[in-house]
């Protein structure tokens, strides 16, 4: 590859390369930079913000508050004003537009180049990486920062490519948008992105037709609008909301409950349930009691506390027993509950049909609309909410070759091997934020990227300090680290649910716990601990 690579294009030669650039790779960028590497960034789209410059579909909005969902650097936050609460995708493509300018990001910066493939050149000791732009990249190191959801998932549904109108998946959505009004549209997927769209496209579309697999248990966002004042009060209180944030489970600004659900009385647990729901945002998922994610009893408190707050927002009770049922799915909270502003309430209202896949499922895609085995649907457009190969799709999409020729793809086929959620043995000298078997999922993006990030510059820090060029991952050690998460997550509700969590949205994917799941704090522990260990598991030449 590399002598081919050197005919055809040019090569630009720096000591680190970084992958993406959401909030992990725009942080290892500046914070690198300011380390002194020699570093540079290579991004697939037209601008940075990773998921915040693809996902542009009707209603895409932030479901972790402000506070903690930007960098916690000091001249980065002290310059910036929010508009919400929950902030929607164009504001925060502005905040990584800011952040670009106030730091010149962008002269370090390749964008519209995607990297296809990349190997460890042993002769060299350096990574060549291919792009499809004309220029090629080396570097001692790569940083895979590729997001958790790079990768879009578009089932397999029959007839989809002779469907006549426009029909895109939520993260691929044309940048230029497209107008639902007075169009009948249909939503499939009830995640994040689904109820989103929906909302937004109950408010003008003619007809809306939400298509649900699983009941999604939602939760109550309570967006508010910021004034100035408001903002002037939020940064006297910043230093504080993000400093919290190493503490916490979730890398949020609050962290669960440490008592058992069981152990308070009906009237203390309800009366915390109420408060934490009137709250808004994700308080009802990480702030309650932590043993509802160990104990099916005390989880089943949580899920008739949300099932009764939900079915009294729906008229027709038997929408409401589709969309919030007797008996839940799964666990609550062991799949990602996601953030809701008026999305029962569509229900109520003439243009809305929920459909029930569990009792209809999709039979095939017409150039006019969407069949079920029962019914047919006519559609003008079709928004595909159907998820991520999520955690694993951004890294193995990239044609990633370890030193025994192996790509990573094929080398995770059978199930993930990191070591510390941070490297995998055979691919030397390549570093990942925000990637799998690490807090990731389970952790606010921006805390990630900076705490996670943070072990990512100590790691070079040392390499340069002592001498070394180069470190690999010892097998063992990602046996081991392997097994550790496995079995804290068998001691949890986590494996109770097919989530993207559990790599089970993706037909064929190996069922695993993709993430570390003992929370942020632990999880930094282990890493210290390694690394005062002279790095337990790395080897260095
Ligand atoms: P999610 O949360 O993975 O949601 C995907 C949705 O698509 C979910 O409701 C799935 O149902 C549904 N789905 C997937 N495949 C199908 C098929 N074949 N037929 C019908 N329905 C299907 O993705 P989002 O984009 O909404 O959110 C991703 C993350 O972004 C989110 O967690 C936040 O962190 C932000 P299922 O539940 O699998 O039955």
């Amino acid at each position: 590859m590399a002598a081919n690579l050197r005919e055809k294009k040019n090569i630009k030669n720096f000591e680190v390369v970084i992958i993406g650039a959401g909030f992990s790779g725009v942080y290892q960028l500046f914070r690198l930079r300011d380390e002194g590497f020699n570093v540079h960034l290579v991004e697939a789209g037209a601008g940075l913000g990773g998921i915040w410059h693809w996902n542009c579909y009707p209603g895409a909005r932030v479901d972790t508050h402000c506070q903690i969902y930007q960098f916690s650097r000091k001249d980065l936050w002290e310059g910036w004003n929010w508009s919400e609460r929950f902030p929607g995708w164009s504001e925060m493509r502005d905040y990584f537009d800011y952040v670009d300018e106030k730091l010149e990001l962008s002269k370090d910066v390749s964008l519209n180049t995607r990297v296809e493939a990349a190997r460890f050149d042993e002769a060299q000791g350096c990574w060549i990486l291919e792009t499809d732009s004309d220029t090629d990249f080396e570097a001692t190191y790569i940083i895979v920062c590729a997001g958790f959801a790079s990768k879009p998932y578009i089932p397999d549904l029959p007839g989809l490519e002779k469907f006549s109108g426009p029909a895109h998946h939520t993260a691929l959505w044309p940048q230029d948008g497209i107008d639902f009004t007075g169009k009948k549209i249909g939503v499939i997927g009830t995640g994040a992105s689904g109820i989103q769209v929906a909302q937004e496209a109950s408010k003008v579309a003619s007809e809306l037709v939400v298509f649900q697999r699983t009941p999604n248990m939602f939760l109550p966002m309570g967006q508010e609008r910021y004034s100035e004042e408001d903002n002037v009060k939020m940064k006297s209180e910043l230093p504080a909301h993000f400093e919290a944030r190493k503490e916490s489970f979730g890398g949020f600004d609050f962290t669960f409950d440490p008592k058992s659900a069981l152990e308070v009385s009906e009237a203390e647990r309800e009366e915390t349930y109420e408060r934490l729901w009137e709250a808004g945002g994700f308080k009802f998922w990480l702030g309650v009691y932590g043993d509802i994610y160990t104990d099916e009893t005390a989880n089943r408190t949580a899920y008739e506390f949300w099932k009764k707050k939900t079915r009294e927002r729906i008229d027709n009770p038997k929408l409401a027993e589709i969309l919030a049922p007797s008996d839940p799915p799964h666990p609550y909270g062991v799949k990602r509950p996601s953030l809701e502003q008026w999305f029962f309430e569509i229900f109520n209202q003439d243009n809305v049909e929920l459909v029930n896949l569990r009792e209809e499922r999709i039979d095939s895609v017409l150039p006019h609309g969407i069949k079920t085995i029962k019914r047919e649907f006519n559609l003008d457009i079709i928004a595909l909410a159907t998820g991520f190969d999520a955690v694993t799709g951004g890294l193995t999409s990239i044609n990633l070759i370890g030193t025994d020729g192996v790509a990573l793809k094929d080398k995770w086929s059978k199930g993930v091997r990191t070591h510390l959620g941070l490297a995998t043995a055979n691919f030397p000298n390549m570093l990942m934020s925000y990637g799998p078997q690490a807090p990731t999922g389970f952790c606010n993006g921006p805390s990630s990227a900076e705490y996670q990030g943070e072990c990512i510059v100590d790691m070079l820090k040392h390499l340069r300090s002592s001498g070394f060029s180069k470190f690999d991952v010892l097998p063992e050690y990602e046996e081991k680290w392997r097994n550790h998460i496995i079995d804290i997550a068998s001691k949890t509700l986590f494996p109770k649910a097919n989530s993207w969590y559990m790599g089970a949205n993706i037909p064929g994917k190996t069922r695993e716990i993709l993430m570390y799941p003992a929370g942020l704090p632990s999880y930094l522990e282990e890493v210290k601990e390694a690394a005062s260990k002279n790095y337990e598991g790395f080897q260095f030449s």
